[in-house]
C-alpha cells in the first residue's frame, strides 16, 4: 500500500468533517499508523490567524493548509484535512501537488438543513441574525466536488459508520 498520503475532507460548516476525520484518526492510530490531523478552523487560529474569509483568503487558507500537508506527508504520515476548502480550483491545486493516488478528496454530503439544523456552533443561528455575513452555503459559494474518491452522505450515516465507509475505501484500495 502507499505509505503515505492525505484524506481531504470537504464540504459545509456542520456537515461533519472534523468529527468524522477524528474517527477515523482513531481508527487508524490503533492499526499504528501515523497520522496528523488539520482542521480548518483550529489552523485559523494560530497559523492562519491573519486570514478573513474573503474569496481570496480562503484560497490562501488552502494553500497554506496544503503545502504544509506535503511537508507531512514527505515526512511519512497519513494527513488527515478537515476545512470546508469551498473553491474546486483551490482544493485541484492541492491535489496537484500530489502524485497520482496520493490524495484522496473525502466529500462530507450533508444538505444544508440539515447543518443548519444541528448548528453546533450556533453559526448558523447567528447568520440569520445578520451577525455573520459570507457564510458558505448561505451566503457565499460551496461548490461540491464532481468526482472526489469517496461520498459520504451524513443526514443518514452515524458518525462511525461514515468512519468505517472511510476505513473500507482505503483497505479495498490497499492504501492501508
Ligand atoms: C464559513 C465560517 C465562517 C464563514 C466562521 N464561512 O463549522 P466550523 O465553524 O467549526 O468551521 C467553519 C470554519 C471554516 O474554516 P475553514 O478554514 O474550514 O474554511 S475555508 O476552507 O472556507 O477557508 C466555521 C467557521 O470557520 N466560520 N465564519 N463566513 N465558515
Amino acid at each position: 500500500g502507499h505509505k503515505s498520503f492525505v484524506l481531504w475532507f470537504t464540504g459545509l460548516s456542520g456537515s461533519g468533517k472534523s468529527t468524522i476525520a477524528s474517527e477515523v484518526e482513531n481508527m487508524l492510530y490503533k492499526r499504528q499508523h501515523s497520522t496528523m490531523l488539520l482542521d480548518g478552523d483550529n489552523v485559523r487560529h494560530g497559523l492562519n490567524r491573519d486570514l478573513t474569509f474573503s474569496k481570496e483568503a480562503r484560497t490562501e487558507n488552502i494553500r497554506r493548509i496544503g503545502e504544509v500537508t506535503k511537508l507531512f506527508v514527505e515526512g511519512g504520515s497519513i494527513v488527515l484535512v478537515a476545512a470546508i476548502s469551498p473553491i474546486a480550483a483551490d482544493r485541484d491545486a492541492v491535489r496537484s501537488l500530489f502524485s497520482d493516488g496520493e490524495f484522496v478528496e473525502v466529500y462530507i454530503d450533508c444538505s444544508i438543513r440539515e447543518c443548519e439544523k444541528r448548528d453546533p456552533k450556533g453559526l448558523y443561528k447567528k447568520v440569520r441574525e445578520g451577525l455573520i455575513t459570507n457564510f458558505t452555503g448561505i451566503s457565499d459559494p460551496y461548490e461540491a466536488p464532481v468526482s472526489p474518491e469517496i461520498i459520504v452522505k451524513t443526514d443518514f450515516l452515524e458518525v462511525k459508520e461514515s468512519a468505517e465507509q472511510i476505513m473500507n475505501y482505503l483497505v479495498t484500495n490497499q492504501y492501508i
